[in-house]
């Protein structure tokens, strides 16, 4: 398919494209890209994915939403064979599988339903999606996955797709996180048609992100989060992230920081302008900010969650306050660089995982915490894979991070030690402000040692994780910041 539509491009004498594919088509227009990205001048991904993986599970959701009945006659059918002697899918089958699908194609324009008979040429369908399920690509197509190879490209994109769509938040992230720089515009009351359940605000976006895309020198900003741009905020005097070589050295340094310390602490990350304007930006919300006293146990993780309930019970105190991510504006400095997908790269590459997401949640995202004299963040473990931090302002003495990294697996006597304060693997970092602080928060135990002075100790911590749809649980809302929605209460 890929080589017919390059056959077309040479045949009707066409230029670079601006390519935009829907559904299945998106699949095809990223396996077009990917093959001659020189040919492409912009992608235009609509209610589409990138790995079958993820369509498979998009389908999966739809198929455990439909009706115990019509999934159930599904299920039975799928176990007779969903294709008649006549080589096309059997009727009823269609009909179930459309009444399933229905309310994620259709939510503002649901067409009176006809079922048709299709007239498709279903060996074609059979061979690429395969013949066992309507839910589940298991032919040609089966194992595709474009993620690592869309990683490449720098090719202007935006991702849409509707709020009610066959396609998941998750599903849609991914890609956008693939590509480079990419926009991502979700549209509200909107399901898989996009076009038709809200065609002009599809449109507006299109044509809001043709006419930037042309204009070369506007960087591509987003709709919704994306802002792409952040080499106004990190310091690339001293880290020229778009420079492969220099970029190659600063990832392997930070990389055999973590493997060797459990920490990588990277000084001087943004810029002393960027940096004055986090100060003032968490300075200007501290009002709003949650105070919480409290004291806490340390959230056991892997194989200490067996540990002896004497150890589990054990608490440290918490005193400190703390500002929802919701409080600090997309604009800003800080929600900027959290979501610039500079850093994001950046990051996964230091760390050495497949995917990194920012959190979908809508309170704990990038947040900033402030400790007075006295103040301290007991001993614990994160519930997200990684916690980045960036501290925007010292104290005048005490706050320091201690942390032992790899702390899931330790004996329980070493786990009470640490929580005595009495363990020799405890290490202590002094953090300065603009550094960015790497650590692996769900493996490493760790606290924040109390400030002491009138100076506050303000930080900004920044959470990512590897799946794309991360959500922390409401009690750990509650406890940071006194509320799990996104007004202050
Ligand atoms: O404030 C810090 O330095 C560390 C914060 C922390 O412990 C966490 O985010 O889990």
């Amino acid at each position: 398919m890929v080589e017919d539509v390059e056959f077309i491009r040479q045949g009707l004498c066409l230029g670079q494209l601006d390519i935009l594919g829907h559904s299945f088509g998106g699949i095809l227009a990223q396996s077009y890209a990917v093959a001659y990205s020189a040919n492409v001048k912009s992608l235009l991904l609509v209610a589409t994915a990138s790995s079958i993986r993820s369509v498979n599970a998009d389908l999966q959701r739809v198929k455990e939403s439909a009706a115990p009945a019509t999934r159930l006659r599904l299920e039975a059918l799928e176990a007779l064979g969903i294709y008649g002697p006549d080589g096309a899918q059997r009727p009823e089958y269609r009909q179930l599988a459309d009444e399933a699908l229905m309310p994620y194609i259709y939510i503002n324009k649901t067409p009176t339903p006809s079922f048709p008979t299709y007239d498709l040429g279903w060996d074609v369908m059979r061979d690429l999606w395969g013949g066992d399920s309507e839910f589940e690509a298991s032919g040609d197509v089966r194992g595709l996955d474009l993620v690592p190879e869309l990683r490449t490209l720098t090719i202007p994109a935006i991702v849409i797709y509707g709020d009610h769509d066959i396609v998941r938040d998750a599903t849609a992230r991914e890609t956008n996180a693939a590509l480079k720089g990419s926009t991502l515009v979700r549209l509200a009351h909107c399901a898989h048609e996009v076009y038709v359940d809200q065609p002009e605000k599809f449109l507006e976006a299109v044509e809001e992100f043709l006419s930037l895309s042309r204009e070369k020198t506007v960087p591509l900003e987003s709709h919704t989060t994306n802002k792409s741009n952040s080499m106004d905020i990190i310091n690339t005097d001293l880290y020229d992230l778009g420079d492969a070589v220099a970029r190659a050295r600063h990832i392997e340094a930070a990389r055999s920081q973590l493997a060797k310390t459990g920490s990588a602490a990277i000084p001087d990350f943004v810029r002393a302008t960027a940096l004055a304007s986090m100060v003032e930006e968490a300075k200007a919300e501290f009002g709003h900010a949650h105070r919480r006293e409290m004291e806490l146990g340390f959230n056991a993780k892997d194989e200490l969650m067996l540990a002896d309930p004497l150890l589990l019970a054990r608490k440290s105190p918490y005193r400190m306050s703390s500002l929802g991510s919701d409080l600090l504006a997309e604009s800003g400095a800080l929600k900027r660089l959290y979501r610039s997908q500079d850093l994001i790269e950046f990051i996964r590459e230091i760390v050495g995982v497949a995917t990194l997401y920012s959190t979908t949640d809508p309170l704990i995202n990038a947040t900033v915490t402030y400790m007075g004299d006295g103040d301290q963040q007991g001993w614990h473990f994160d519930d997200n894979d990684f916690v980045v931090s960036l501290l925007l302002q010292s104290p005048d003495s005490g706050g320091n991070f201690e942390y032992v990294a790899n702390a899931t697996t330790l004996p329980q006597s070493e786990i009470n030690e640490i929580l005595d304060g009495q363990s020799e693997l405890t290490r202590r970092l002094v953090p300065q402000p603009g550094t960015l602080l790497l650590f692996r928060g769900r493996k490493a135990l760790h606290r924040v040692a109390p400030v002491s002075g009138s100076r506050l100790r303000i930080i900004a911590l920044l959470s990512y994780d590897t799946s794309p749809d991360f959500v922390y649980a409401e009690q750990v809302r509650l406890n940071a910041l006194g509320r799990t929605g996104s007004t202050v209460a």
